[in-house]
């Protein structure tokens, strides 16, 4: 008979991991799984509410909300708020940091970083969406969280995570021990561990990218496009080309089946489209504990400096050896793009 280990149970067993653990960050993880329940629930019905479409508001990047983004954002908020263990929330929706000071939060250590609805644009056309999390310890002294603790570098995650809301939902996380993931099972309303110790194969024959914006790629990512459609069959090339416009959904089909997915600089976005904190940092702490590579094409994506809590940055992530490949044709074609970087961080722009 096999024996089902429910989120719960798992994080419980794995938190003798942490000495030092007192069951805060278990307790915030299974809050955030809380939040996933109920977002997945009205995810899965949103065709049949009057929950699709857009609510005529938009967020701090002029990008317009879903009405799925605002609820998704109010649950896991609340869920954050009322967990008792965050001090701070940083949320694709909200332009400012949001300061969680009540009475159960007095003591809260952890800063969590939030895209709560990846994707949203699918969603009215029934396509995987995701949320993104980010976990920081608080560094600050004294009796209050300081926005200094929101400004932390990737290295510093102490969890990340991923929900993807498919033909099932799925939480995959890591707290720097490993990559797990657990499907919920509707029968029972709990995340069941189905992926145990997950890992992204080195090498991988499919490649995520909007191909849409090829005219304006960097020469670099031009010469990796072109370098993964020659016809070499002993590298299993053509590599199959998979993009399905949702981050999370993209990323979780190469963790299992090993690929390179990669939102380099284009001309609507000369500094990258993804956000550094709550999305290319969380997914690059998950894919380098899952034994893969992320970068900006020149710079490891968890050592770039945070200016703005909001930033973009380029990303290539995904199997180590196509990562590689990536960076060397950056290197080689399209040095200018990482002299930008070199640039910017000796500026600490
Ligand atoms: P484009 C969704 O809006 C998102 O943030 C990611 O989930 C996705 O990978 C990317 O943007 C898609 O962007 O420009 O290709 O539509």
């Amino acid at each position: 008979m096999t024996v089902v280990q429910t989120l719960g149970q798992f994080i419980i067993e794995k938190q003798k991991d942490f000495p030092y653990a007192k069951g805060e960050l278990s307790r915030l993880l299974r809050d955030i799984g809380i939040a996933a329940k109920i977002v997945n629930r009205e995810v899965n019905k949103a065709g049949l509410v009057d929950i699709l479409g857009e609510i005529g508001s938009v967020n701090t990047h002029g990008e317009s909300q879903k009405k799925l983004d605002v609820f998704a954002n109010e649950q896991f908020i609340s869920a954050l708020t009322s967990g008792g263990e965050c001090c701070i929330v940083v949320s694709e929706e909200n332009d400012d940091p949001i300061f969680i000071d009540n009475e159960i939060s007095r003591d809260a250590k952890y800063i969590v970083a939030i895209d709560p609805l990846d994707g949203s644009s699918n969603i009215d056309v029934n396509v995987a969406v995701g949320t993104i999390f980010s976990i920081y310890r608080r560094k600050s002294g004294g009796s209050c969280a300081t926005i200094e603790d929101a400004f932390q570098k990737g290295t510093e995650q102490v969890a990340a995570g991923y929900v993807v809301y498919g033909s099932s939902a799925m939480l995959v996380y890591t707290t720097g021990k490993g990559v797990n993931g657990f499907t919920l099972d509707p029968s029972i309303g709990e995340f069941c561990l189905s992926h145990p110790e997950m890992r992204i194969p080195k090498d991988g024959y499919i490649y995520s990218i909007n191909e849409g914006n090829y005219i304006n790629f960097p020469d670099g990512v031009k010469k990796y496009i072109k370098y993964c459609q020659v016809n070499d069959p002993s590298t299993h090339r053509p590599y199959s080309s998979r993009y399905i416009g949702s981050m999370v959904a993209d990323l979780h089909r190469n963790i299992i089946k090993g690929g390179i997915f990669i939102y380099p600089t284009t001309a609507a976005a000369p500094k990258g489209k993804l956000r550094l904190v709550y999305e290319c940092n969380p997914m690059a702490f998950i894919i380098e504990q899952a034994g893969g590579r992320a970068t900006d094409g020149f710079e490891r994506i968890l050592e770039k400096d945070v200016n703005s809590l909001h930033q973009r940055s380029a990303i290539f992530l995904g199997s180590e050896n196509m990562v590689v490949k990536a960076e060397e044709m950056m290197r080689d074609y399209s040095p200018e793009v990482g002299k930008v970087v070199d640039i910017k961080k000796a500026a600490g722009a």
